[in-house]
């Protein structure tokens, strides 16, 4: 077969007749009817072609109805991809040793010649990438099964929907995306082939104790052209779910053309007074508190991961591409994480990946509440305490990146707006990440151009888990976007300025640092602390509270924080607190400017000038205080000053 045929029809619109009779033949009379009740014929041949090539032993077609789904279900346990565990429909799934996080060296855009993304984002040929999978692909599915799913990112029958098929040969993936994605096989049935959708292809490959063998071999290749994703040879659910993150690199690319934006962002609403709710998006690097932040006591979650943000009636309007949650589960422990980890030890569908097992099948994490078990099942399969790898080094009872998934229907904190079609009217954006010395606990920008460059555009966060390669290495990632970046950075920085035009008040732009640390290398905060920052922002949001201006932005007031400590948390907030974590630490904040100027210049050669400029007056006024007030100010000198 012609590798650039693959998944394209004639320009009549019609599949050929040995389309439709490859399929008859392949899926079986029942699936066959289940299939073709989607009149859809790209649809058709995209499945053809892929069945021939990956050649399964049968096909699953998964309909919307509570059968087919339970089947998935089953699958992934006859399959063994998940175990059951002690507590009511909890199952843990394991990934092999090395395919514990997203692969960001193998994930590759597909690109024609001449096409460039730029020197951060990674790509390869697009003639020589496909050929180089679909060889890999070739009879990767002989004596597997093949499920097909069907899915809507958004809400459904929305103007923010985007429609999405998955083919895998994974149940556990197949599973895992029933969890977390609204369900579009009939939303597929109502739209026919009336409009683009993503298509994501999935094989784990040989498998070697129920693990991806040819980890060498693992690749996730994005077309951007023929919104389709190929993920081979892997397990992860970064690397695998195609609605996740292979789906947000097809959004971003889709949105920028369309004129709206695809971040990576929880989407929250804060509880202000007198019971009114202003929703919050946050973009937050990988594992940097993101689901923490967006599952707080007292707020409510519309999602914690991917948004997608339209202008309407001049309101930035925002939906959760998702309806369930794939997070971290290290760290999560009864008194900070109170609501999740009430549901993690309830009844209730949740795969558990990575954890520890126990003997009677109970589930244990780095972080979590007793004493840690001296043995079970992990990421290494048997483990006793003090194993080594074969590389020497100590594995830990559960893996940092370990992980639950949920249907958020599981939480009681739901936002009620979490399926509205229309999306919810946004009041604040905030942006965060690890960063050890620089950033104050919260600020608020100077205005919306202000707020893009000097936060988002210059978000730093040293390296977690969540990717693999070096960790804790302080890393440039803007808006905590750039792994999934489909488009040059210049642009996507543009796309955010040009939205910030179209909307009629730009609604303010914050940063939060949760992880500052003293000279001990101690965190100035506690995790908890997080409560308050929230609650001030959505004052500041609604102009309701005072601040203190200073070089980089808006600061808290002294006592607007004592006053919330003392109502929220219950803690007496101190002056000595509040002036070792608020000090304007001049010296850094001329660091960071130097690199990131360093960064765009150097790497992004499609950089809006504004960014230099915003810079460059930022470095203008710290220079300035520098000179008036020393290098460390403290923010009582700079409330005297304001
Ligand atoms: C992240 O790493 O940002 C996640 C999980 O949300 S993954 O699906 O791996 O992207
Ligand atoms: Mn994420």
């Amino acid at each position: 077969m012609e590798i650039r045929s693959f998944g394209k029809i004639s320009k009549s619109g019609k599949v050929p007749p040995k389309t439709m009779s490859i399929l008859k033949t392949r899926l079986g009379k029942e699936d066959y009817q289940k299939l073709i009740k989607i009149n859809n014929p790209k649809l058709h041949q995209f499945i053809a072609d892929y069945v021939e090539l990956c050649n399964p032993d049968g096909v699953f077609i998964c309909t919307d109805s509570p059968e087919d789904i339970r089947h998935i279900r089953e699958e992934a346990i006859r399959t063994g991809e998940e175990r059951r565990l002690a507590t009511d429909s909890h199952t843990v799934h394991f990934d092999g040793y090395y395919d514990q996080a997203r692969d960001e060296k193998n994930t590759k855009f597909l690109l024609p010649k001449g096409v460039d993304l730029g020197s951060n984002i990674n790509a390869i040929d697009k003639e020589e990438g496909l050929k180089e999978i679909h060889s890999l692909l070739k009879n990767i599915m002989q004596w597997r099964k093949l499920y097909i799913c069907f899915f809507c990112l958004g809400p459904t029958n929305s103007k923010f929907s985007l429609p999405c098929v998955q083919l895998t040969d994974s149940s556990y993936v197949a599973h895992s995306s029933d969890l977390l994605y609204r369900l579009g096989y009939e939303e597929f049935k109502r739209l026919g082939g009336s409009q683009a959708f993503f298509k994501f292809l999935h094989a784990e490959g040989e498998l070697e104790r129920g693990a991806s063998k040819n980890i060498d071999k693992r690749r996730i290749y994005i077309d951007l052209d023929e919104d389709t994703v190929y993920s081979v040879n892997t397990q992860y659910g970064g690397n695998t779910i195609g609605h996740k993150k292979l789906a947000m690199r097809l959004a971003i690319h889709r949105a920028s053309k369309e004129c709206w934006l695809t971040e990576h962002m929880f989407l929250m609403g804060i509880h202000g007074p007198g019971g009114r709710v202003s929703y919050f998006t946050g973009a937050f690097p990988s594992l940097c508190g993101k689901t923490s932040t967006s599952m707080l006591k007292g707020e409510t979650i519309v999602g914690d991961d991917i948004v997608y943000l339209r202008i309407k009636g001049g309101k930035m309007c925002a939906v959760n591409v998702e309806k369930g949650i794939f997070g971290v589960i290290q760290g999560i422990n009864s008194k900070d994480d109170s609501i999740l980890w009430k549901v993690l030890h309830s009844p209730g569908e949740i795969i558990f990946s990575n954890v520890l097992v126990t003997e009677d099948k109970d589930v244990y994490w780095v972080g979590k509440d007793g004493e840690v078990p001296k043995k079970g099942i992990n990421h290494s399969r048997e483990w006793i305490f003090g194993k080594k790898d074969t590389e020497g080094k100590e594995i830990p009872h559960s893996h940092p990146n370990a992980r639950f998934t949920l249907d958020m229907k599981l939480l009681g904190n739901v936002d009620p707006e979490l399926n509205n079609p229309q999306g919810v009217v946004v009041s604040g954006i905030i942006y965060g990440g690890r960063d050890p010395d620089t950033w104050v606990p919260v600020e608020e920008s100077f205005d919306w151009v202000h707020g893009v460059i000097t936060k988002g555009a210059s978000l730093e966060s040293e390296t977690t888990a969540a990717a693999l390669g070096k960790k804790k290495v302080r890393k440039f990632n803007p808006m905590a976007n750039l792994p999934f970046l489909s488009i040059t950075i210049g642009e996507y920085i543009e796309n955010h300025l040009n939205f910030g035009r179209a909307l009629k008040n730009p609604l303010p732009i914050f940063s939060v640092n949760y992880f500052l640390k003293d000279s001990n290398g101690e965190f100035m905060n506690d995790v908890r602390d997080k409560a308050v920052w929230l609650k001030w922002m959505e004052l500041r949001a609604r102009n309701e509270v005072e601040a203190v201006k200073t070089p980089t932005g808006f600061i808290p007031r002294f006592q607007d924080l004592k006053r919330l400590f003392k109502e929220l948390l219950g803690k007496d907030y101190s002056k000595e607190d509040y002036v070792k974590q608020f000090t304007l630490r001049i010296p850094e904040n001329l660091s960071k400017i130097e690199r990131i100027m360093r960064i765009y210049e150097a790497e992004v050669p499609n950089t809006p000038k504004v960014l230099f400029e915003v810079l460059g007056e930022q470095k203008r006024r710290l220079q300035e205080a520098a000179k008036k007030y020393g290098s460390y100010v403290s923010p009582f000198k700079l409330a005297e000053a304001d």
